[in-house]
């Protein structure tokens, strides 16, 4: 514990780790490209200076307090330093910001503007780097790159994969996928998390609004929307309404006035998810075979796995991802009706998740050239759409979704936040079905916002040991303890974003910390008020397993050894 005085104001401090920390304590906002809490502290952008009582400056980010250390935050010699270097990087910045995606959102337009700059001293820059579009969910626009490194340390420190980093020296520095290769050919898992903190339009999410608008116009098309379940708890945020608000009959409204035909819910195909996988569990189990089971809902990690951890192959579940699951079984329900009315149905998925567009992609999610999920847009993009059709999201009534696949149980949609997946294949395991068996299961450990949660479940006698990661570098950690024998486990939760979807790459740009938590709560709230609450007790699911899904599991699964899943 100590006191500082920050423009003379006696501030106290105990476990904050720099001065930028006291300062934000004091109520001041001190500008800064590339500190952020959760990442290694780079102190590059040098914004975030202050001046100390003998007219010394130094990074407020990178220094520790101290008692009886006095700073100045505002002063005429910080006010000149601070327009200098906004000045620096706007002459070397592409500055067409009226079409930057990110106008209005970005972090070098508002500090411009914040600190009055009017004219730029220096001369503008000289040649255009190419822009990268070849990643499937990114894309990367050099020219707009302030260099702040934020992409370069959450891609390492965080997803714990290194796809970024600097390359070149002096004013020819730049950021690059390793080997100055393009993203496509890195080890990008297509997290998007990089661009969760860029603060200008240097990374963002492919556009692919334009095919489904395409679709939407052309009355041959039947367009089908699953909406994701993180979706439900943050499009409100880009429209006024608080983060955790569940806005899913709005969406629905939404979707319809849009052109869609159809409107339903990923989480039905996470209950098919539930029952599958839980299925493959207890076999596993039954057998002591391929575990523990990871689960392979999330693209991100899959990939990560893929190429980090190839022979955890056979560990990873063959359920495919509610979204494929779903991609396939509307490709079915449709076949004869399409044939019928010489209309073609195209499913688009909206999702929190950038790598969910890399995930529809795959070759096997594809039959003769016809794709199980033919768009993916994110939260962000459905935003976009709204907003050309001048929809005013937060007037429109609330709307039901579609049957027979607009019905998902409180366990479908938990699947939106870290902990769920675990939590929905606890529901359907424990042979108890009572509500006090629900309440238990939400207390064993699942819940939270830890990166690595372990728990011990006794599921009808047997111990199961459980952990549930979210971030990638947790996941790598977690997998290397477990292939040193260090830890043991049978069955492990991955999403690659931490917190889980709800905090996903395609999601509304948080407006501060606590804005997870809160869509977090929004997810646990639809699944208090949901009346069905285990996938198994789900209608329409048992109404397909006795319908379109009888010989059909296989639309389920991807390839597995086991073979079991034809029928
Ligand atoms: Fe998720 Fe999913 S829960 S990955 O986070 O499993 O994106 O929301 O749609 O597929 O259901 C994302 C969210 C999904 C899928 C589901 C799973
Ligand atoms: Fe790294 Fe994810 Fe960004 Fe790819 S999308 S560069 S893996 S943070």
């Amino acid at each position: 514990m100590g006191q500082m005085l920050v423009d003379g104001q006696r501030i106290e401090f105990s476990d904050e780790k720099n001065i930028l920390q006291v300062i934000r304590k004091a109520g001041i906002e001190l500008p800064t490209f590339c500190y952020h809490s959760e990442l290694s502290i780079y102190g590059a952008c040098r914004m975030c200076v202050v001046e100390d009582k003998w007219g010394g400056i130094s990074a407020s980010c990178s220094t520790p307090p101290k008692n009886g250390m006095e700073v100045y935050t505002n002063t005429p010699k910080l006010q000149k330093h601070r327009k200098m270097i906004l000045e620096l990087l706007l002459s070397a910045h592409d500055r067409d910001c009226t079409s930057c995606e990110k106008n209005g959102r970005c972090k070098l337009q508002e500090l411009a503007i914040r600190f009055g700059i009017k004219n730029i001293r220096f001369g503008e820059r000289e040649e255009n780097l190419p822009i990268d579009d070849s990643s499937c969910a990114i894309v990367r626009n050099p020219n707009k790159c302030i260099m702040c490194g934020d992409c370069v340390r959450m891609c390492e420190e965080v997803q714990g994969i290194g796809a970024l980093g600097f390359a070149y020296r002096g004013s020819n520095i730049q950021v690059v996928p390793a080997f100055k290769k393009k993203l496509k050919d890195v080890d990008c898992v297509n997290c998007g998390q990089c661009r969760t903190v860029c603060p200008t339009g240097a990374l963002i999410i492919r556009n692919d609004t334009a095919k489904v608008w395409k679709d939407l116009n052309n009355k041959k098309k039947r367009v089908v929307a699953q909406i994701a379940p993180a979706v439900r708890v943050s499009i409100g945020e880009e429209f006024g309404m608080a983060p955790g608000e569940i806005t899913i009959g709005k969406i629905a409204a939404a979707l319809r006035k849009l052109g869609f035909d159809e409107v339903y819910d990923t989480g039905i195909a996470a209950d098919l998810t539930v029952i599958e996988e839980s299925k493959e569990f207890i076999e596993r189990l039954e057998k002591g075979e391929r575990l523990p089971l990871f689960t392979s809902c999330c693209p991100g990690w899959v990939r990560y796995a893929e190429l980090k951890f190839p022979e955890l192959k056979d560990n990873i579940s063959t359920c495919r991802s509610p979204q494929q699951m779903f991609g396939a079984v509307i490709k079915e329900h449709y076949k004869k009706s399409d044939a019928e009315d010489g209309r073609e149905t195209i499913s688009v998925a909206i999702m929190p998740c950038t790598a969910k567009k890399y995930e529809a992609g795959r070759e096997e999610y594809s039959n003769n050239g016809v794709k199980d999920v033919d768009v993916v847009i994110t939260t962000q993009e459905l935003c976009l759409m709204i907003k050309q059709a001048g929809i005013m999201f937060g007037r429109l009534e609330e709307e039901a979704l579609d049957m027979p696949f607009g019905l998902a149980s409180g366990a479908g949609i938990i699947f939106g936040v870290s902990g769920g997946v675990s939590e929905a294949v606890l529901r359907r395991c424990y042979s108890q079905k009572t509500s006090s068996t629900l309440k238990e299961i939400s207390f064993v450990g699942v819940r939270g916002m830890d990166g690595i949660k372990e728990t011990v479940v006794n599921i009808n006698g047997k111990e199961i040991k459980m952990a549930i990661v979210s971030g990638l570098k947790n996941a790598g950690e977690l997998i290397k303890a477990i292939q040193k024998g260090e830890k043991n486990y049978d069955f492990v939760e991955v999403m690659a974003c931490p917190g889980g979807c709800i905090a996903g790459a395609g999601q509304p740009l948080p407006s501060s910390k606590s804005v997870t938590r809160q869509r977090a709560g929004g997810i646990y709230k639809a699944d208090s008020s949901s009346q069905i609450k285990r996938s198994e007790e789900n209608p329409m699911v048992i109404a397909l397993y006795n319908g379109l899904l009888k010989g059909k599991h296989g639309l389920l699964h991807n390839h597995c050894a086991c073979n079991s899943h034809s029928n």
